[in-house]
């Protein structure tokens, strides 16, 4: 079953990155709407169990619970159709849901791309899709870009980046993440651009593990620090002061198996930058400061 292979690829990082992440939870719904069922009332419930499965796949990236609620709102809405009206009413919804996330990263892309200037050096951490498709788009806007990317140490995505971007052309360099100071003063760099998992109504980002430790130095050294984010990510649960949970992976993504025995590994995926430390949010409505999100959520969730 589709719901039960997205969960094992999430929750084992076959799937990975916030926007994915949620696609792929839309994509399981969808297929979950095939499912036999007597009547929509026993459809409603097998998508609620499904939803909180997939919901448990990873804790962190908000766009994951969005999605999911997304479409089980949709479908409490519905829920007086028949099961056949309801399966193709709820199809299209979900369906127009990806189209939008989609158009999201794009718009992300092209107003991201806007902020690019010529000869920019720009550092980047973990693999973010937005980013990518971001810094692809000012490329092909003839900006003559280069890039640092930090490796992302334990699960390297930033290797990832490092080839998606060199294959498509652009210089690239890979460091240590501890070297981030050390290059943002000796490349020169212009700009830090990271995706993000979750935007709180406050405007602090959830990011991967290692994005605040950059955003610090990025302050020090006056380099603008960009979040490049969809809505869909922002947190609607933070403003009742549910913060996102910070997931600790496994011990062995770091050190082998049996290896020093009596030490605790503590191995968190993910961390928090502070509103202060972030100059400015692209989203697909456009480029905000960290305040803005607020009314974005206000708006898109009419708080
Ligand atoms: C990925 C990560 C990415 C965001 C944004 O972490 O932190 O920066 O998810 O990515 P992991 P995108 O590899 O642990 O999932 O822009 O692709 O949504």
């Amino acid at each position: 079953m589709k719901v039960d292979k997205v969960v094992e690829d999430i929750r084992d990082m076959r799937i990975r990155g916030a926007l994915d992440i949620a696609l792929a939870a839309a994509d399981a719904m969808e297929s979950a709407l095939k499912e036999p069922c007597g009547d929509t009332r026993e459809l409603i419930r097998l998508l609620d169990n499904y939803g909180n499965r997939l919901k448990s796949s990873r804790p962190t990236a908000v766009s994951l619970p969005n999605a999911v609620d997304y479409i089980l709102r949709h479908g409490e809405k519905n829920r007086d159709l028949g099961i056949d009206e309801f399966r193709e009413v709820m199809t299209q919804e979900t369906k127009k849901f990806i189209g939008e996330q989609k158009k999201a990263l794009d718009k992300i892309a092209e107003i991201g791309s806007n902020l690019i200037e010529e000869g920019d050096v720009i550092l980047i951490h973990c693999n973010s899709d937005t980013v990518i498709a971001l810094l692809k788009q000012a490329w092909e806007n003839k900006k003559k870009i280069e890039v640092i990317c930090t490796e992302t140490r334990p699960r390297y995505q930033g290797r990832i980046s490092a080839e998606e971007l060199s294959e498509h052309g652009i210089p690239v360099t890979l460091v240590v993440d501890s070297a981030a100071n050390y290059v943002m003063k000796k490349l020169k760099v212009d700009k830090v651009i990271v995706g993000g998992d979750a935007v709180y109504a406050n405007g602090d980002l959830v990011n991967k593990i290692g994005t605040s430790q950059i955003a610090l130095c990025a302050r020090e050294l006056d380099v603008d620090f960009i979040a490049a984010v969809e809505s869909i990510k922002f947190s609607s649960y933070s403003i009742m002061g549910a913060l996102a949970e910070i997931e600790e992976r496994d011990r062995q993504e770091i050190i082998a198996e049996g290896e020093l025995p009596n030490v605790r590994v503590l191995n968190p995926a993910f961390d928090v930058t502070h509103a202060e430390f972030i100059d400015t949010i692209i989203t697909e409505y456009g480029i905000i400061p960290p305040q803005g999100v607020y009314h974005i959520l206000e708006e898109r969730f009419s708080i």
